[in-house]
């Protein structure tokens, strides 16, 4: 069994994920077995939709890792279906204003900490209809907003004010481009200001998640206090590994 989300955030250790837009129970069943901590299901960038979520969840939490679920946008109708689902944790994109984050840790939150539409017949409550479930649904499902743009950076200090957030995730791909070096993720003024998002948050209390699609910079951010980094995307690992098996068998020898 795993312990909640919310809960194993606050753990000093930190959290290892691996982002996954394959849409493939085998592929999320192999990033547990390879020892990470977490899949994060993208529908975002993912060509899947909430029919598709559930086998991937279960192929998760079957494998012992904590489906994270990043919703296509700020809308509460997918987040309170992701959650319904058996997401362990919620990810929203492009976080920007106060009123967005207190929006989408509403419709994570049921009454009275939030507005999430209730139903206790969904396998997040084991199909049980149990009238308890929903506090301990609130005390459970963890909530993480991405700052990437301008916006969220200029707004950080009221969003992660907003009572009831778990932690916020950089996106240094999309910060990049807001801030004028599409795809320079290592360019310092890039790495400046993830810095300084990531201190303000841990300063809080709160977790904050990185992205980090290279070994390196995942262990940069790991010595920085990142507490939950994302190694990069399941398809740019196979895509390396099956380079690597190519060139290494038709090496001379
Ligand atoms: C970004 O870097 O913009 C992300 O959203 C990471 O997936
Ligand atoms: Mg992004």
């Amino acid at each position: 069994m795993l312990r909640p989300l919310r809960e194993r955030l606050r753990d000093e250790a930190p959290l290892l994920a691996i982002f996954s837009i394959m849409r493939s129970v085998e592929a999320v069943e192999i990033i547990a077995l390879a020892g990470f901590d977490a899949v994060i299901l993208d529908m975002e960038h993912g060509p899947y939709g909430i029919d598709e979520l559930g086998g991937l969840i279960l192929a998760a939490r079957a494998r012992g890792i904590y489906p994270i679920v990043r919703v296509a946008r700020n809308e509460a109708s997918l987040i309170g279906a992701a959650l319904d689902a058996g997401a362990a944790g919620i990810l929203v994109p492009q976080i920007g204003t106060v009123a967005e984050a207190r929006m989408a840790v509403s419709a994570a939150r049921f009454a009275p900490d939030g507005t999430r539409g209730a139903n206790s017949w969904v396998r997040a409550a084991d199909y049980g209809g149990a009238p308890d479930w929903f506090g301990r649904a609130n005390a459970e499902a963890a909530i993480i907003l991405m700052i990437e743009g301008k916006a969220g950076l200029a707004n950080l200090a009221e969003i992660i004010a907003v009572p009831g957030l778990d932690g916020v995730f950089l996106g240094p791909v999309d910060l990049s481009h807001a801030l004028g070096v599409p795809g320079q993720i290592d360019h310092p003024s890039v790495l400046d200001r993830m810095r300084a998002v990531i201190a303000e948050a841990r300063m809080r209390g709160l977790s904050a998640a990185v992205f980090a699609p290279a070994i390196a910079g995942a262990r940069g951010w790991l010595a920085e206090g990142a507490t939950l980094v994302a190694v990069g995307v399941e398809t740019g690992h196979l895509r390396s590994a099956l380079l690597q098996v190519n060139a290494a068998v038709r090496a001379p020898a």
